[in-house]
């Protein structure tokens, strides 16, 4: 019995699935560099740097330690450009007797490697994805007997059953299942903290960067200077990093915002989770551990596990239960096309441009730049959801559709109508300029509330509401806002309305 196992580039970890009981002496790995992966939105240069030298830096430690890897690079003359084309190559030139797959993170993937059972003589054996804390049945289980979809209950049942951050009681530590609201504090000055570890690129990293640059320089973003971790050892030692000399304040700075540090006290290790190289159960047990030891406090150790066993495990479950539906979803019937400065960063409102331009020069920006800045714009602008999905998935380089979708469809843009989110994330540009220090330096006036001068979030909050007041006052959780649209007189709304269609007909 020989088997051909595949390895996808967010699969990189020996404890992978399809490995279980893998015969060196028989089995070989196929791991496949593909026009088609790469290729299916404009993914950030770094992104796909990153994906191709993790991949072959993992196949090289494979092959250290006696697995049999057949590697197509990307430029490999034979290399049929897709997953399932190198598959059937590789699978009838050396005529194996299984195929064996831990299912892929995206629906389209999925569907295009079933499909692979259908030509004949290939033996397909799909296995599930272990890395994770909560299988997709335990998920699909847990909604179906879920009025809501809410991640605070899920979080709940997860700590609960993986007894994470309890007492001896059972109950949870502190007394408080969640210390959101301890997770709040701005930041108006640059704390002066390092930024995340720096990994010079090696030979490996090199090579995929003159790669990339030949074929890839036209996708949004800088290539140069690249500095992800591309080794699960790298990895681990970005982590460490974050241990010593973050974890303690992020719980209190985790919402602020500020010019010219986009990293502040984040981990930046969640591209190097959802590839494979760093166990989410390792890491949640060492962040436990460190509250224990009394050297992080509860509203860090809480606000960080919370990511990554609440909400990490929750849009995943949330995922595949309703996919492919869901990528359908567009609740306000949102049309507008996306401006062009989200490719170049070139925008008047400097929040934007800070988040935007970081995004394109790091392939990173933290969870409230995307919720609070770009995704509140998004929805505020009636951005439509497909092409706002597609720009996220594009330019983070942790971005996988499992992940990416019911982030920006549930939680950023409400494309979802309400499936995850209690209601719409939108707020004024008071709440922008109370966690950073963005608005200082902007062209627009904060407290100016219309006018050519005014902050544009100021009146775009206003005219969302108003505009999709059909869809949202029902909803008793929008209660306040909407009392306040009442006391309105009408040349409010007016200058609300001229305002807002005026921005939004410019906006190109
Ligand atoms: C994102 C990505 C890119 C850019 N390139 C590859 C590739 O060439 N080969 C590969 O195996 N995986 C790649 N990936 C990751 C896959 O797209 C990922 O496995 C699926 O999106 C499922 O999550
Ligand atoms: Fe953003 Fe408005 Fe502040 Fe300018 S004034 S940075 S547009 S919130």
């Amino acid at each position: 019995m020989a088997n051909l196992v595949l390895i996808l580039g967010d699969q990189l970890s020996t404890a992978i699935s399809s490995l279980d009981n893998f015969d060196k002496k028989t089995d070989t790995i196929i791991m496949i560099e593909a026009v088609s992966e790469a290729s299916y939105v404009p993914h950030h240069p770094k992104k796909i740097i990153f994906i191709f030298s993790a991949m072959r830096h993992f196949a090289a430690q494979l092959q250290n330690s006696g697995y049999h890897v057949n590697y197509s690079k990307l430029d490999d003359k034979e290399n049929k450009q897709s997953i399932s084309g190198e598959i059937i190559r590789i699978f009838k030139k050396s005529k194996f007797d299984k195929v064996i797959v831990t299912k892929p993170g995206e629906y389209r993937l999925l569907e295009e490697i079933k499909s692979l059972s259908k030509i004949s003589g290939l033996e397909l054996e799909l296995r599930e994805d272990t890395r994770f804390f909560c299988t997709l049945a335990e998920f699909k289980k847990w909604s179906e007997s879920s009025k809501t979809h809410r991640m605070e209950n899920f979080y709940q049942l997860m700590r609960k059953k993986h007894s994470i951050l309890l007492d001896s009681d059972g109950k949870p530590e502190g007394g408080k299942w969640n210390y959101d609201s301890e997770n709040r504090k701005p930041i108006k000055k640059n704390p002066e903290i390092n930024l995340p570890p720096k990994f010079t690129p090696d030979e490996i990293t090199n090579q995929v960067i003159d790669l990339v640059r030949e074929k890839f320089s036209k996708n949004p973003g800088k290539i140069e200077p690249f500095w992800f971790a591309v080794t699960q050892k790298q990895a681990e030692q970005a982590f460490d990093d974050f241990l010593k000399f973050k974890l303690a304040k992020f719980g209190d700075y985790e919402d602020a915002m500020i010019t010219d540090n986009g990293f502040l006290f984040h981990s930046v290790i969640s591209l190097y989770l959802n590839v494979g190289f760093l166990d989410p159960k390792k890491i949640i047990n060492t962040v436990q551990k460190k509250y224990r030891q009394g050297l992080v406090p509860l509203n860090s150790a809480e606000g960080f596990i919370r990511q990554i066993l609440g909400w990490r495990e929750f849009v995943r479950g949330i995922y595949w239960t309703f996919m492919p539906e869901y990528a359908t979803r567009n609740f306000f019937n949102n049309k507008k096309d996306l401006p062009e400065f989200f490719w170049t960063g070139n925008t008047d409102l400097n929040c934007m441009k800070n988040c935007i331009q970081q995004t394109l020069q790091e392939s990173y920006a933290h969870h409230i730049q995307r919720l609070m800045i770009i995704g509140n714009f998004s929805l505020l602008a009636g951005l439509e959801p497909k092409q706002v999905a597609e720009w996220f998935l594009s330019v983070y380089s942790d971005a996988f559709e499992w992940v990416e979708l019911p982030n920006v469809y549930g939680l950023a843009i409400y494309a979802d109508g309400g499936l995850i989110a209690s209601k719409p994330y939108v707020s004024s540009g008071n709440y922008i300029q109370k966690m950073s220090n963005y608005c200082d330096n902007c062209k627009y006036d904060i407290k100016e509330k219309s006018g050519k001068n005014a902050c544009p979030f100021n009146y775009l909050y206003w005219n969302f509401l108003i505009s999709n007041k059909e869809k949202l006052q029902k909803n008793p959780r929008n209660f306040v806002m909407y009392n306040t649209i009442g006391k309105m007189d009408d040349s409010k709304i007016i200058s609300i309305k001229k305002d807002s269609a005026k921005f939004l007909k410019n906006l190109k």
